[in-house]
């Protein structure tokens, strides 16, 4: 290698540093580590197992590829919870239709705060008619705060059109952070909890949820409300996730959930802290085919792989 070349070599990865920073280089070797495991433990391990943790290496690769500097936030919930009108209150612009037909919402509606979001938003098969870009329509200082924020409109999760459910589920692990919206009525319903909530555990950083249509009960019944969806994510297994009030009718809540968002946003490491929860998660299942075999004299060659685990689970 030349001079010119190491130099140039040197300066790139400098560069690459500034640009993504220190978590980003170290998420692509945990990366890197889970994939090698993979290798290592080819046949011994159980096909499923092999593929889960391939899609988590894969999708993770290319989230991480795309910059973190943008932040996928998610509206997610039951039909007619709100999700379209909780986004249009974020947004402070009627883009999502809200119906009274339900369910609504088919296509994900995407606001983006920041002009570069196009390639993140064709990872995320955002159409690109249902895009608008809310720096160029209103560069106003109050939306300084949300700036690198990408927010998605999506389909009910527990819909009657199994078409809407397969967005949902597809769009969940690309999200960075979720927020469910949940509404008096329906906060309880087992699609929720069993369907999505208890297969979270360990992603708490990355979900808020909103208890939203407050405006339909009474005054003195909400902190009950409020205390029960707290009650019912513990038991869900989940611990610290803020539960908010609000209402998209009447605006109330909409600035905390947005001064939350901003929150969110600001740290700029949540892509790559959703990203590190998956790698864990993804190390953890493959740990789990690795542990009970030792130390069965066959296994020993194993050893390896679990270094390799304990890397990538940044131990
Ligand atoms: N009273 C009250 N009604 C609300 C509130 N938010 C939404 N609604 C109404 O609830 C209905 C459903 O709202 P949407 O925003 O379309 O709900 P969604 O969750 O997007 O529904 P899908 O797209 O079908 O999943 C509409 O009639 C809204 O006007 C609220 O905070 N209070
Ligand atoms: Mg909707």
């Amino acid at each position: 290698m030349t001079e010119r070349t190491t130099s140039h070599a040197v300066h790139r990865h400098v560069l690459e540093a500034a640009l993504h920073g220190d978590e980003t280089a170290r998420l692509e070797e945990r990366v890197g580590a889970l994939d090698q495991a993979l290798v290592v433990g080819g046949a011994r391990l159980e096909p499923p197992v092999v593929a889960r943790v391939g899609q988590v290496v894969d999708r993770v690769r290319e989230r991480l590829e795309l910059g973190v500097d943008h932040s996928v936030v998610a509206l997610v919930g039951g039909t007619g919870s709100g999700k379209s009108s909780m986004f249009n209150a974020v947004c402070g612009l009627p883009l999502a239709d809200v119906g009274v037909k339900r369910p609504t919402t088919s296509d994900i509606t995407a606001c983006v705060w920041a002009t570069d979001g196009g390639a993140l938003l064709d990872w995320l098969g955002v159409r690109p008619d249902r895009r608008t870009e809310r720096e160029s329509l209103l560069d106003g200082e109050s939306e300084a705060a949300l700036r690198g924020m990408v927010l998605l409109d999506l389909p009910d999760h527990d819909s009657i059109a199994p078409e809407h459910r397969e967005v949902v589920d597809r769009l969940l692990p690309q999200a960075d952070l979720l927020v469910w919206v949940v509404d008096p009525q329906k906060y309880a319903d087992d699609a929720l909890h069993s369907g999505y909530l208890r297969g979270l555990v360990g992603h708490e950083s990355s979900m808020v949820v909103v208890l939203n249509q407050v405006d339909t009960v009474p005054p003195e019944v909400r902190p009950e409300l409020v205390a029960d969806v707290g009650r019912l994510l513990r038991e869900d297994g989940l611990t610290g996730v803020p539960v908010l009030e609000a209402s998209a009718r009447t605006g109330e809540g909409v600035a905390a959930l947005r001064e939350r968002l901003a929150e969110g946003v600001s740290a700029r490491s949540l892509a790559a802290r959703r990203a590190s929860a998956e790698v864990n998660d993804a190390a953890t299942l493959l740990a789990g085919q690795v542990a009970p075999r030792e130390p069965a004299p066959a296994a020993l060659s194993l050893g390896g792989v679990v270094d390799t685990l304990a890397d990538a689970a940044g131990l």
